[in-house]
């Protein structure tokens, strides 16, 4: 199975969590967007689909993934249908449940992480709606990212297959999208992360372990990784992390 993956090509935004996935997992995939518009991709790529009906089924938003006859969106959604097929996710009923719980729950960090920049608007520019951002950052980095950092780590401690991963024995997809949040929220607010990491040795060391994996490790150091940058979903205004 060669897998397409449509997303906006110039951010890591919500198709990280896919192309981590994908990458892990050793899986055959295009990300097609990436590719020259003369050869398909770019922006229209994505924008195509998005206003194809196709078979009725058309996405609301990218990431978008292409396996075959399917056509499937909704990142956790993505991740709960290439989990089984690539070796990253348990088997069983309630364990598979488990883990697009942690998804979904990552995913709602990673709206209030946006919020933060974007918190008025998604159609205005940072820049009109700075003194919210200031204010919603405030919150975010007092009271929100300890929440979700603390549950996650209880999580780890918890886990009846040790604190090495957060589901079961082994790595699962929902690793790889903790690994992606942690390495946002440290690039978005360096200083805030200092202050918290001594509190969640087991989440760091979960990073840690993620970002080493070899294939992990090699799509880091490769091109198809696109950098941080001021217009994804994790960005760094150093204003919004100052005390
Ligand atoms: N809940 C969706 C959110 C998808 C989403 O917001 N995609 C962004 C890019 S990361 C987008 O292009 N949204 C267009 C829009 O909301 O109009 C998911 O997790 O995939």
């Amino acid at each position: 199975m060669k897998y397409q993956l449509y997303y906006w090509p110039h951010i890591q935004g919500r198709g990280e969590f896919i192309r981590l996935a994908l990458e892990e997992g050793a899986a055959g995939y295009v990300d097609v967007a990436r590719l020259p518009e003369g050869e398909g991709g770019g922006r229209p790529a994505v924008q195509r689909l998005l206003e194809q009906a196709g078979d009725g089924r058309t996405p609301f938003a990218p990431p978008i993934l292409r396996a075959g006859k399917l056509l499937i969106s909704q990142t956790a959604n993505i991740l709960q249908y290439l989990g089984p097929r690539l070796g990253l996710a348990p088997k069983a009923e309630a364990a598979r449940l488990w883990a697009h719980q942690l998804q979904l729950t990552l995913a709602d960090l990673v709206v209030e992480a946006h919020d933060t920049h974007h918190p008025v608007a998604k159609s205005l520019y940072y820049e009109e709606q700075k003194p919210e951002a200031l204010r919603r950052a405030a919150d975010f980095k007092a009271l929100r990212v300890p929440k979700f950092l603390g549950y996650f780590e209880r999580v780890l401690a918890s886990n009846p297959g040790g604190d090495r991963f957060l589901v079961g024995k082994s790595l699962s997809y929902v690793d790889l999208s903790a690994f992606q949040v942690i390495a946002g929220l440290l690039y978005a607010f360096p200083r805030t992360l200092a202050g918290l990491q001594g509190k969640h040795p087991r989440l760091m060391a979960l990073r840690r372990r993620v970002m080493e994996r070899p294939r992990v490790a090699a799509y880091l150091a490769s091109p198809r990784r696109i950098p941080f940058n001021d217009r994804g979903i994790f960005r760094h205004y150093p204003e919004l992390d100052e005390a």
